[in-house]
């Protein structure tokens, strides 16, 4: 492997080297591994169309990468320690070399039935191995993954696979969470349904539950296994052939399949890791994250793959059997570096010191967080308690889009500041700039986060929808790739991220879009429409606050039953995660003469604060806003 950082002024170097000339510096990152044939140009772009094309006329795969490349040094080496939900089930080890033959065999499983390079494959499983094998498998043969969280419900799940076009659906009969036992076999058979392009199911089996198998569509992955070859020639891949993608929300409702391609973000996805992390041979890894986002994706399976090292994956949740399970796991697997995210520090955080205290966790080096602003409160928490003031904390400041981490600290090395993301990495520029586009140059000034300049690991476009990628991150500020994130850069230089400034609100680490909910809100019958705004929340961070308007209420209406069935209506359109915290019925919303609903007065009244609305001379109907503050104070 190539360098890794080690010092403050390696840092400086390294960050000047890759602004002073981005394309060798990329180009060095880049021979780490192993091209079938090597890129023909390092990178061309522009950002009005926009095209972003790294490593371009490079040939390989990135399964190759993970194993025929390492496979000499790391056989024997845990690629991932799997640890299951509950502390009485065994844990289970893959070295490189079983990872290697499982991905291999269920590559020939793939093909065997009539997967091909290009094709779209839905992965909806919980966190047991057989996700990442399934992933790494679609990578093999060159299909693109697109792995939904096993949280959404049955329609959000219909509408990713119906957007990519996927052939087969992967999954499980259910899944195990803390005390309780999932059903997700059935959510599979409810989403695809409606599904036309779907022709094949494969179902893991985990809980051991019955279920049902479609006749002709439905197979077990044990059975298909059952005497497939173990070898298997990965697929040629081009640097900028799709990878994978992954659905995120926006401020419109329709969530956006965002692309990531092969070449750049193999290259990414590890540089930022080992950087990050410090990750040393030898050391074990453990990201609490769900495979299902783009965390699991980078930071679980490519990066630290890529990277030689030793990945747990973790099944359950923080809080079951106690609020002590990731202290044991740290124990157990003598964990060297752990990243996880704030909400889970807050959540914790509120059961008290007692089961962090019993822990000595002589193990943990480094400690991350991801998904979310951390506040100073946790970050001192996970510092003094988790990481016994002897671990410095990398709080990685990316997006699903990113692909991979653009502002952190490297962990030892750049000199932490609570709730801050301190500097950009090696190949980062971020730019300040106002609501005109002006960029903000120097210190202290806080505005709209940008960045100027592509990084290997970014997304190329949405799925299916080039203009709407144009639109969302590229048309705001021209030139600049728009994160949607608030930002001040203080006297040193150091960014801490504000939170998001579009209509996007961030639960417990997710993001949704208020528009996304909205929608969900408004399919119930009752609603005529509502306006969602997110609101502090002490351990989620944010909450989702939902002001609704029904038709035809009298003072006899059950409004502790309506908001019930709103609940559930969310619930089986999105997700348990989009599920409102408040939902007020109200008469109407605070709108402007030309009907735009004034957010920015119903987000004071859902964090309790009721001075000083700004300016509401545009209101149409400022009486609403009374009766909106009075109802919020019952
Ligand atoms: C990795 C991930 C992205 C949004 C992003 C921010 C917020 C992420 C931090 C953060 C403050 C951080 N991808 N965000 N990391 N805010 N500090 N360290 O979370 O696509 O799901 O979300 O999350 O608003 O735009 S994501």
């Amino acid at each position: 492997m190539a360098v890794k950082i080690k010092t403050l002024s390696g840092y400086i170097h390294e960050y000047q080297k890759s602004i002073v000339n981005p394309e060798d510096f990329w180009r060095q990152q880049a021979e780490d591994f192993y091209w079938r044939k090597k890129c023909d140009c390092v990178l061309d772009w522009n950002f009005k169309e926009p095209r972003i094309e790294w490593f371009k006329g490079g040939k390989l795969n990135i399964t190759e990468n993970i194993f025929e490349r390492q496979i000499y040094t790391r056989k024997d080496q845990a690629a991932i320690i799997w640890e299951p939900n509950s502390p009485d089930e065994d844990s289970v080890t893959l070295s490189y070399s079983e990872l290697f033959n499982k991905v291999k065999q269920f590559s020939n499983v793939l093909l065997q039935n009539g997967v091909e390079k290009g094709d779209r494959v839905a992965i909806y499983m919980p966190m047991i191995p057989e996700l990442a094998i399934a992933m790494l498998a679609c990578a093999r043969i060159g299909a693109i993954h697109s792995i939904v969280f096993a949280g959404f419900s049955s329609n959000a799940l219909a509408d990713r696979i119906i957007d990519a076009q996927a052939k087969i659906v992967i999954t499980s009969d259910g899944a195990y969470r803390g005390a309780k036992k999932i059903v997700i076999k059935s959510i599979v058979d409810a989403a695809v349904e409606k599904c036309d392009s779907v022709k094949t199911v494969i179902v893991k089996r985990r809980t051991g539950e019955d279920v049902n198998m479609v006749d002709g569509r439905d197979l077990w992955w044990d059975d298909l296994c059952q005497g497939v070859s173990l070898d298997n020639e990965a697929e040629t891949m081009d640097a900028e052939d799709p990878l994978f993608i992954l659905y995120t929300s926006g401020s419109t409702d329709k969530p956006k399949g965002v692309v990531h391609t092969t070449g750049g973000y193999m290259v990414f996805s590890s540089y930022t890791f080992r950087n990050v992390f410090q990750y040393n041979q030898g050391d074990v890894y453990f990201c609490s994250a769900d495979i299902g986002w783009i965390t699991g994706h980078s930071y679980i399976v490519y990066g630290p793959l890529l990277s030689g090292a030793t990945s747990l994956m973790f099944e359950g949740i923080p809080t079951w059997p106690d609020a002590g399970r990731y202290w044991d796991i740290v124990e157990k697997h003598k964990v060297n570096q752990f990243y996880t995210a704030p909400t889970a520090i807050r959540a914790l955080m509120a059961e008290g010191n007692e089961f962090v205290e019993k822990k000595e966790m002589p193990s943990l080096k480094v400690l991350g967080t991801v998904g979310e602003p951390i506040n100073e409160e946790a970050w001192h928490w996970y510092h003094d308690h988790v990481g016994k003031g002897r671990c410095p904390i990398v709080d990685t400041w990316w997006q699903t889009e990113t692909g991979g981490i653009l502002i952190s600290p490297l962990a030892g090395i750049i000199p932490t500041k609570p709730s801050y993301a301190t500097l950009p990495l090696p190949g980062i520029k971020p730019v300040i700039v106002d609501a005109e586009g002006k960029e903000l140059k120097g210190n202290g000034v806080e505005g709209n986060l940008c960045i100027k300049f592509p990084w290997p690991g970014m997304t190329r476009t949405l799925y299916g929808d080039h203009k709407r990628f144009y639109e969302t991150y590229f048309s705001t500020f021209k030139g600049l790739y728009f994160t949607g994130d608030g930002v001040k850069r203080d006297e040193d230089g150091y960014y801490r991220i504000l939170g998001r400034v579009d209509d996007v609100i961030n639960v417990s680490g997710h993001r949704m879009g208020t528009a996304e909910v909205e929608n969900a809100i408004n399919e119930h019958p009752l609603v005529v429409e509502s306006a969602v705004v997110g609101y502090p929340h002490d351990i989620k961070g944010q909450g989702i606050y939902a002001f609704a308007v029904c038709n035809d209420l009298d003072d006899s209406a059950d409004e502790e039953g309506i908001i019930k069935s709103i609940k559930i209506g969310v619930n089986n359109i999105i997700g348990p995660i989009a599920r409102p915290d408040k939902i007020l019925i109200v008469s109407g919303l605070p709108k402007t003469r030309s009907g735009k609903i004034m957010r920015r007065i119903l987000r004071k009244i859902a964090s309790g604060d009721y001075d000083n609305f700004g300016d509401t001379s545009t209101l149409l109907d400022p009486d609403i806003v009374e009766e909106i503050i009075d109802k919020s104070k019952l």
